[in-house]
């Protein structure tokens, strides 16, 4: 496989139009500066990939979409595998087919379900498919050039993507895109660009995989650091209907249990943006539930979904102008960036969007989580902080999605201080490399293996919605960022024996997969109803995670051999362990070295 450059563009997003302004120049030489309508590239080839940067030459300011080189692949031996990485900690990741598979985005009708899956919300072309911010190209040869992996050098200013297709001309197009989803360019600014990596060496997508992580996070001050994380979480036994009882007898049990976090889930709060109150289940308010769990011995953590708001909380009706917008037929109107019915909020589970370009709002952040500190929560879990990638009106216009997520996590962590862990969860995994300690890597689990194409509950959401099987593919699919970006988050294991379609050798598949990942392990069961073995179970499981993530914090986190055989991924080695999970048939084979 041979990379040829054949183009550069840019698109521009044109005022008031929703049509996208596309100008392509022809082949360039190694090293050049081409005009691209008003904007100006820069681009240097280097030995192992390139360095970028744009800047406005015209006299008016620019909104600049992309920017994108367009490479043929020359010499490519069909059929074309790719390793898609998805988007943020739900997406799927795994590999596709060139001409066979198609994009996610092309089933869903939606621009929020078209963004779960990439950086642009647009929907693909035809025939395309996508990576977001690192991929593995692997044609059918063997040997030394069939295989490429490719990655962006950093993702705090700008997301990128991988898009591959198949041209007319029988072309195969790679074209690498720096995604800057219409942030505004002052006439003669110049902005620098992430730099790409291509390496072509021998070694297992894995390996190569967890190279380009390397480096990444080390130039991005990555937080790997943090001790090995045993936990308790709220959600998945009792979801949004969470009381202060309920919390309270698991915490009255958790001395028997080696936890070191104990953590809040969704449904203590007054409303969505609404933090610091609770409602009428949880009449002793934050800081009493947070000393009281620290009296355990525990971490108190605590879940938010900082970047969202309900259209009747508190913060929305005192600050209207801290939400984001969006031009409607008579004016402006809020920006509606997630829909969940459960959450009400005045507008049937839609919900707005803080802009986190406005500096007011990022001081609310900041206040926001050193007063979550202050109450005594050292463990944050901020969710659905995917809402300010959403395309609107922001009031820096400058900013790109990714950078209006960064300032947002920039201020919790200036509130939070150094010490509190902070995990992100429905969060563009690129843009906060070196402000969160961990990430959830994947779909949330749910008691029941895989679902049925008739569980779609919007069109182009399935392999979205909670499945362990899903979870077990992103576990796989994305172990090589442990400890090399932040700490893996798999999810929960399932440690129940009763209301469940897990029967125990899937329950096990899963407890092996979270084990072997060597990341965060997380108990999600009602302590006081689960099964005599649950214990026993949650002991090896810890015992198995603590090697391989000792040999993660060494620098080799766990690979999977088959990254690029199967559509879902279902090995993962560490030093002495061999996990192998048959995922159609919901088993697996657990090896010792
Ligand atoms: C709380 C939960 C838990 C869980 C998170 C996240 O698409 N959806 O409607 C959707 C709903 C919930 C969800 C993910 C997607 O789960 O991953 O751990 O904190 O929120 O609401």
């Amino acid at each position: 496989m041979e990379l040829v450059i054949e183009a550069i563009t840019a698109t521009l997003d044109t005022e008031g139009g929703p049509h996208d302004h596309i100008r392509s120049i022809g082949v360039v030489p190694a090293s050049d500066a081409v005009m691209v309508g008003p904007v100006q590239v820069s681009l240097t080839l280097r030995a192992d990939g390139l360095s970028w940067s744009v800047a406005n030459r015209g006299d008016g300011p620019v909104r600049l979409r992309t920017v994108a080189v367009l490479l043929r692949l020359a010499g490519v031996v069909e059929p074309l595998r790719m390793f898609r990485h998805g988007y943020q900690s739900w997406s799927p990741s795994g590999v596709a087919t060139l001409g066979v598979h198609d994009d996610p985005s092309v089933h869903a009708n939606f621009p929020f379900v078209q963004g779960v899956y990439h950086a642009d919300s647009r929907r693909a072309r035809d025939g395309e498919l996508r990576s977001e911010w690192c991929t593995v190209l692997a044609d059918a040869g063997v040997g030394p050039g069939h295989q490429v992996v490719f990655g962006f050098e950093g993702g705090d200013q700008h997301d990128g993507t991988f898009r591959v297709r198949g041209r007319e001309d029988g072309v195969i197009e790679l074209r690498i895109e720096a995604f800057l989803g219409g942030a505004m360019l002052r006439p003669g600014e110049e902005r620098k660009l992430h730099g790409v990596s291509f390496d072509l060496a021998e070694g297992t997508p894995s390996e190569l995989l967890s190279r380009w992580a390397h480096r990444a996070g080390r130039s991005a001050g990555a937080r790997v650091s943090a001790p090995f994380l045993v936990g308790w979480c709220s959600w998945y036994h009792f979801f949004d209907s969470v009381t202060e009882g309920d919390l309270r007898r698991n915490l009255a049990v958790a001395d028997d249990w080696p936890f070191d976090v104990f953590q809040l889930d969704d449904g203590y709060q007054a409303a969505i943006g609404d933090w610091r109150d609770t409602n009428a289940k949880f009449p002793s308010g934050l800081d009493v539930l947070a000393s009281d769990i620290s009296a355990h011995g525990m971490k108190p953590g605590i879940w938010l979904a900082p970047f969202l708001a309900a259209p009747d909380s508190e913060v929305v009706r005192l600050h209207p102008e801290w939400i984001a917008h969006v031009q409607g037929e008579s004016g402006l109107e809020p920006l509606r960036s997630w829909w969940n019915p459960a959450w009400g909020g005045g507008e049937d589970g839609f919900m707005y969007s803080l802009d986190t370009t406005n500096p007011d709002v990022l001081g609310h952040l900041e206040q926001l989580a050193r007063d979550l500190v202050a109450a005594g929560f050292s463990y944050l879990k901020l969710d659905f902080t995917f809402a300010p990638t959403i395309d609107g009106l922001w009031a820096d216009p400058a900013r790109t999605p990714a950078e209006r997520v960064r300032l947002g996590y920039d201020a919790i962590r200036r509130g939070a201080g150094e010490e509190t862990f902070i995990l992100g969860c429905g969060v563009p995994l690129a843009n906060v490399v070196g402000v969160v300690d961990a990430n959830r890597i994947g779909p949330d689990v749910a008691p029941l293996w895989a679902l049925k194409p008739a569980d779609e509950i919007v069109s182009g959401y399935l392999n979205v919605q909670p499945a362990t099987r899903s979870a077990v593919s992103a576990t796989v699919a994305r172990s090589f960022m442990h400890r090399q970006l932040w700490l893996n988050d798999p999810d929960c294991i399932m440690l129940r024996s009763t209301v469940t379609e897990l029967g125990p050798a899937a329950a096990e598949a899963w407890d092996r997969c979270v084990a072997v990942s060597g990341g965060l392990v997380m108990v999600s069961d009602d302590l006081e109803s689960v099964g005599p073995d649950a214990r026993a179970r949650l002991d090896e499981v810890v015992a198995i995670g603590r090697v391989s993530d000792d040999e993660a914090r060494q620098g080799v986190p766990p690979r999977s051999s088959d990254l690029m055989e199967d559509d879902v991924p279902g090995t993962l080695s560490s030093a002495h362990f061999h996990v192998v999970v048959d995922v159609d048939a919901a088993t697996s084979t657990l090896r010792e070295t």
